[in-house]
């Protein structure tokens, strides 16, 4: 009997060929979770590591777990022979959005690798009922609705583990729900902890908002992901969402610990925990209280909880640097509270003086991070140059006192889900030409071989073709817009945010919009894709998406322009989105003011899938130009240290720039009659005024350089072989990216845990 005839027959006696999609998505679920269930966990290894992380942002999972099973091409053939397509049966699966970006979308990459390089570790988090909202586009603005993704039939697997949470005058008793996490071709498994609350109920969210009563605990904890923290109720409900994982998640610690043979004086041979940025970092004292609960002493349990916590930082940007006021952490769990202030003491006195490094600061609030740094053993950025900044600049009076506390771990993606999933037909054409050993090795470098061979150019040129019409299909019928599958497609996907500086782009459209105006046809069509959520309170990025929705109307509508240049913004951008428009691309866009973003996972997704790189120094794409050399790849912009600098002296003038005679025609179009005939007044007003007077970010420093580099981008495309070339250069010198180096490196110098599998690159 095949693979899925049985699993037809029990659910719904009848052959496949009559099932509908959404039936056999049930059958594919139950296939994959059995599969997954006769896999055994890591839990004969001693140490287990524990992620804990506010987001995971795993994206749909059927696919991804037939092809690490080993399964997808046998079940594939099946469903094609019965006259049944893979992808239309993925659309019955709902995506679930548990994170924001980059940092949700690293942990999920992460798991991936963990398990598929045999390492016991399993990440904890929440079981978000709704994720991330979900993005709809209504007179040219973004509007959030609730994103739904839990269904009958889901990958959740309710556990029997509960535990109690002390907060101040109640206490809750958790639930827990386990993913199974599976790896590349792996023979274990590990599991993603989500811990719930049976109480919760969509009841209390006001029709068709994001609005609910935000004081009602017990029914909103874990309703959505990073609820609106603008007023103190959200604050609050943020801090008890807070406490609520890391206090289940350090009982589900202890329990598997000492279930394991650990007497909790040697823990730290039992566990290790990486905190994902600060979000999970009242672990800290959570640990402490629980273990002087089981009767070690303060003294010890300090010391057994510092070794056993290391913290990732993903940020400079202030604003993202958690700083809770010490009143709200009296209010929501007093005891926690005591304990913060007693280590803040302890480093107050250790460090007298040294203002830069307390915990508790002149105005009573708590620096998360200092209080991961100063009792956790290990801190680590995400890129080579974010970590080098954090060591002589935004933490240097940390890396004064702790030097070896510091290390560098350079981010990665999972090439499964990033190229063996997201586009198969170039990975089976690497195959043939370099045999599949890179899909356990990443090693990409014997493609280098071919970068004169035209056979091999052609083929990569249709592929990519290919993946734009899969992309203008998709856009078509999610989004009822057409893009000319013959065009660069240009793309600049993440989310909307002034130092990601998609408001520069959009001021380079409105240049190349006046070009075309005055007669300078480009040779070759272009359509530049946006896609990126805003905070729903971030009022300035939300008049970005305004703006740039209002112009892709105008040169949509203009028909003298509409056939050589389109701009699209894709709505409600999420990681399924991705798996589309990154292998379509041909010019990646990573345009941040330098030293502001502090890795980047995106460029790597793209370069692994041959599209170039148009970007400013900094973050990974540092590394990327180190490893393609600058032939294969387009700079432009200020240099970090300059960027930095400016800050340091304030140095920047928005308006001189703004008063250039290139420039100030651009910003002026904000506030042109064509755009307040389409669009919102207020936001573009806003939006021009900060642009002239503030633009914190500085879109307008590097905007002539952005411009001139763009043009030679375009122009360079026009040598199709040239540029093929570099494209294939940049897939074959992705190898370094892969996750599964990132998480061997972090086991070899942080966690130190047993591994089943060690060749990686
Ligand atoms: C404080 C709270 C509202 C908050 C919530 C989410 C703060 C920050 C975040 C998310 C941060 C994030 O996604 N950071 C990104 O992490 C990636 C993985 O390391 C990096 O590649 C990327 O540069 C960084 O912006």
């Amino acid at each position: 009997m095949s693979i899925l005839e049985n699993y037809v027959l029990d659910n719904f006696d009848k052959p496949i060929r009559e099932c509908t999609d959404q039936e056999m998505y049930k059958v594919l679920l139950d296939l994959v979770r059995d599969k997954s269930r006769e896999l055994p966990t890591n839990d004969d290894k001693k140490k287990k590591l524990y992620y804990f992380s506010a987001e995971f942002l795993i994206g749909k999972l059927l696919s991804n777990n037939l092809l690490n099973l080993g399964i997808y091409d046998e079940v594939n053939n099946e469903l094609i022979a019965n006259g049944k397509n893979i992808m239309d049966i993925e659309q019955a699966e709902l995506e679930p959005s548990l994170g924001n970006g980059g940092l949700g979308r690293l942990a999920a990459c992460f798991v991936d690798s963990i398990t598929t390089l045999g390492i016991n570790g399993d990440g904890v988090g929440l079981n978000y009922h709704f994720g991330l909202f979900k993005q709809v586009f209504k007179d040219n603005q973004q509007t959030q609705l609730p994103d739904p993704w839990i269904t009958e039939e889901s990958w959740l697997i309710k556990n029997e583990k509960s535990y109690e949470v002390p907060f101040n005058n109640f206490t809750l008793k958790s639930t827990l729900y386990d993913i199974d996490v599976l790896g590349y071709n792996s023979d274990t498994r590990n599991r993603l902890r989500l811990f719930d609350l049976d109480s919760v109920t969509s009841d209390i969210i006001e029709e068709g908002t994001i609005h609910f009563d935000k004081t009602n605990i017990e029914e909103n904890l874990t309703l959505f992901l990073y609820p609106d923290d603008s007023d103190r109720e959200g604050e609050l409900l943020r801090i008890f969402q807070q406490y609520f994982m890391v206090s289940n998640g350090a009982q589900l610690i202890l329990d598997e610990a000492v279930a394991r043979g650990s007497n909790l004086h040697d823990l730290a041979e039992y566990a290790v925990i990486q905190i994902n940025d600060t979000h999970p970092a009242f672990v800290i004292p959570e640990m402490i209280r629980l273990l002087t609960q089981r009767g070690i002493d303060f003294d010890e349990a300090i010391q057994i909880t510092q070794s056993l916590t290391a913290f990732t930082n993903h940020t400079i940007l202030a604003e993202a640097l958690e700083k809770w006021p010490i009143d709200e952490l009296e209010q929501v769990m007093p005891e926690i509270a005591n304990i913060i202030r007693e280590l803040d003491n302890r480093k107050k006195d250790e460090f007298p003086n040294n203002h830069a490094v307390s915990i508790i600061d002149e105005h009573d609030r708590v620096h998360m991070a200092h209080m991961a740094i100063h009792y956790g053993y290990s801190i680590n950025g995400v890129a080579a140059l974010h970590t080098e900044i954090l060591k002589n600049s935004e933490l240097k009076a940390f890396f004064d006192i702790y030097p070896n506390k510091f290390i560098n771990k350079t981010n990665g993606i999972t090439f499964r889900r990033w190229i063996m999933d997201a586009n198969k037909e170039l990975a089976d054409f690497i195959d043939d030409l370099i045999s599949d050993e890179w899909r356990t090795s990443a090693n990409l470098e014997p493609l280098l071989d071919f970068k004169d061979d035209e056979n091999v150019l052609t083929k990569l040129r249709a592929i990519k073709f290919n993946n734009k019409q899969r992309l203008s299909h998709r856009l078509e019928t999610m989004q009822n817009v057409t893009i000319n599958e013959h065009s660069i497609i240009d793309v600049q996907i993440k989310r909307i945010h002034e130092y990601k500086r998609q408001q520069m782009l959009l001021l380079y459209i409105i240049h190349k919009y006046n070009d075309i105006k005055n007669g300078n046809i480009p040779k070759t069509p272009i359509t530049i894709i946006f896609g990126g959520k805003a905070a729903a309170a971030y009022t300035i990025a939300r008049d970005i998406i305004h703006a740039i929705l209002t112009v892709s109307e105008i040169i949509a509508n203009d028909d003298e322009v509409n056939e050589h240049f389109q701009v699209v913004m894709v709505e409600n951008y999420n990681v399924t989105h991705a798996q589309y428009l990154i292998p379509a691309t041909d010019i990646s866009e990573q345009i941040s003011l330098a030293s502001k973003e502090a890795s980047g996972t995106g460029n790597m997704k793209f370069m692994l899938n041959g599209a170039l790189t148009l970007c400013t120094l900094d973050g990974a794409n540092v590394e990327i130009a180190d490893l393609v050399g600058e032939e294969n790849i387009y700079i432009f912009g200020k240099r970090s240290e300059e960027i930095v600098d400016l800050y340091a002296t304030n140095g920047y003038n928005a308006r001189s720039y703004y008063e250039r005679e290139t420039i100030k025609p651009l910003v002026d179009f904000l506030m042109s009659p064509k755009m307040l005939e389409l669009g919102n007044e207020d936001r573009l007003s806003r939006l021009q005024y900060d642009m002239i007077n503030k633009d914190y970010f500085m879109a307008l420093i590097d905007l002539e350089e952005f411009i001139e580099i763009k043009e030679k981008v375009y122009e360079d495309y026009e040598d199709h072989d040239t540029w093929t070339r570099k494209a294939l250069i940049n897939i074959a010198k992705a190898g370094f990216f892969s996750s599964d180096r990132t998480i061997n490196e972090y086991n070899r110098d942080i966690w130190h845990l047993e591994q089943d599998i060690k060749n990686v690159n």
